[in-house]
């Protein structure tokens, strides 16, 4: 692991890294990283204090005046040789979100291919950012709509995908003539101070100056500075319902805008007419995958009473064989939740599962012994509940599944809809009215839908996002760019006359 900081730049944290926009040393109170793996603290860094923050802010903004003139595809180029620094740190940067965060090895490297991915989509879209254009009702008359970048976009990023999301985020911002100031979870400082150091090289190779990417690292205090930030237009936050409705507020009460990717409830149904063996392991993965830590993780499974029993019995037969431990080791499924705090989660919502009267498919377990030092790792459980009790309702981050047995499908997805939450959803069927009724107007509720695939996992070249208390944002592909600019409308005049719109007279 020592091997692995030193290449990241992370070796001498503490220790004199210039103050800068792509290069991190705060003034502010100490964070410590610890890994969830085993215990061991990675790596020390400071907060920024407020004063930091100004110098980022202030350094944000000059980088904009410069950084907005620059020709869209000049700047996608740059985000290119960003994706190439990527490709050749991938291993790297992806062992350390799995040692910082707890996820698989698989997954950290997959982590990091959503940011080259991600870096490939902008480059084309640097290209495109089309505005439309109209026919005037006026004679010699010219209409169009162009797109103009915003200035800072605030990223207050999570941290189950601690360097994926703000790729989404800044990759789109940087093509489109923002600059970012990048707030990552307190959680996982280690692998946003990795990010900037990566893309750094390619920053000073095209003269760019560092302000196009600034990190502020802190806490909830240094999220608030960026929500009541009147020079930052847009404010783009992943995390907790609750984080994100004290983000909305703030940033909707200066009238500025935010584009909230929040909480998930995320359910499968699994009718009779699934194939089972498709829907198993997509279950499974969804449910355990990240260890129950993404937002788009599979919590509730909705399942048609004729093959309840069955799929309850495949289940358990599968959640036996899984295997639970240190995740950099490919021999594991399942790693350890984010903190001890995570594992505190876990536990009262099992108390409230028994308190309400749910049974146990598979049991859970908070895992001791020398394997499990770190006090974070919980064994995947099963409970068989109702979708209305209050447990069921709300989000918790561990892998925990809901089984809840249905008998029509409209009932399957009114279950569906029938949680606050609104992020993804899945079904498992062969019959195409089934399919398509889940996928109607009157049909799943959720940002995304999908067929006989889970719920994670999702490509980027779709927006990715969810309704309700999911926060109605759409990051990643498709035109989620859109967020990142602002629309103007544009008419012009060739002719000698002056006509009004609308036929409106007005002489002098
Ligand atoms: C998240 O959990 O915040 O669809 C993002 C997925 C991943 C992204 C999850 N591509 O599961």
């Amino acid at each position: 692991m020592q091997q692995i900081l030193k290449s990241l730049g992370l070796s001498h944290l503490n220790e004199g890294i210039s103050t800068g926009a792509a290069s991190w040393q705060g003034q502010g109170e100490e964070i410590s990283s610890f890994s969830p793996v085993d215990g061991h603290l990675i790596g020390k860094v400071n907060a920024a204090s407020r004063e930091d923050y100004e110098t980022v802010i202030g350094q944000a903004q000059e980088a904009f005046k410069t950084w907005r003139l620059v020709p869209a595809p000049k700047r996608g180029e740059i985000v290119r040789q960003m994706g190439e620094q990527f490709r050749q740190y991938k291993t790297e940067l992806g062992t350390l979100v799995s040692y910082e965060m707890g996820k698989s090895l698989q997954e950290g490297l997959g982590e990091v291919q959503e940011i080259i991915d991600i870096c490939d989509f902008a480059v084309g879209l640097s290209r495109q950012l089309y505005g439309l254009s109209m026919h005037s009702e006026r004679p010699s008359h010219r209409m169009y709509e162009q797109w103009h970048p915003l200035g800072i976009v605030g990223i207050i990023s999570a941290f189950n995908f601690p360097v994926a999301v703000w790729s989404w985020n800044s990759m789109l911002a940087w093509v489109c003539g923002d600059v970012c100031v990048w707030k990552p979870s307190e959680k996982t400082p280690l692998t946003a101070i990795a990010c900037q150091h990566i893309i750094k090289e390619v920053l000073k190779t095209n003269n760019v100056p560092e302000g196009v990417s600034g990190l502020v690292v802190g806490g909830r205090e240094v999220g608030e500075w960026l929500s009541h930030d009147v020079r930052i237009p847009l404010v783009s936050a992943t995390g907790s319902t609750r984080m994100g409705k004290a983000v909305g507020q703030a940033v909707g009460g200066r009238l500025g805008r935010s584009l909230l990717e929040l909480g998930g409830n995320n359910a499968i149904i699994v009718s009779s007419q699934a194939d089972l063996p498709l829907a198993i392991p997509a279950i499974v993965f969804g449910a355990v995958g990240t260890a129950g830590q993404r937002c788009t993780s599979t919590r509730r499974l909705i399942v048609h009473e004729t093959i309840y029993d069955e799929v309850k019995t495949r289940l358990a037969k599968a959640y036996v064989q899984l295997r639970i431990g240190n995740p950099l080791d490919a021999h594991y499924h399942v790693g350890p939740l984010i903190d001890t705090d995570a594992v505190e989660n876990y536990q009262s919502a099992i108390r409230a599962i028994e308190a309400q009267g749910g049974t146990f498919v598979v049991a859970p377990a908070v895992l001791s012994g020398e394997a499990f030092a770190s006090g974070c790792y919980v064994a995947p459980c099963i409970a068989e509940v109702e979708n209305d009790w209050d447990i069921v309702q709300h989000e918790t981050f561990a892998p925990i599944l809901y089984l809840i047995k249905y008998s029509t499908i409209e009932e399957a997805i009114a279950f569906q809809n029938g949680v606050p939450q609104g992020l993804s959803s899945a079904i498992f069927t062969l019959n195409l009215r089934e399919a398509e009724a889940f996928l109607s107007q009157a049909g799943s509720d959720c940002g995304i839908a999908n067929v006989n695939i889970g719920t994670s996992g999702a490509e980027i070249g779709g927006a990715f996002g969810g309704e309700k208390e999911t926060g109605g944002g759409r990051e990643s592909g498709s035109d989620a760019w859109k967020a990142y600019m602002r629309r103007q409308t544009n008419t012009i005049n060739y002719g000698t006359t002056l006509p009004l719109a609308q036929g409106i007279k007005f002489e002098i």
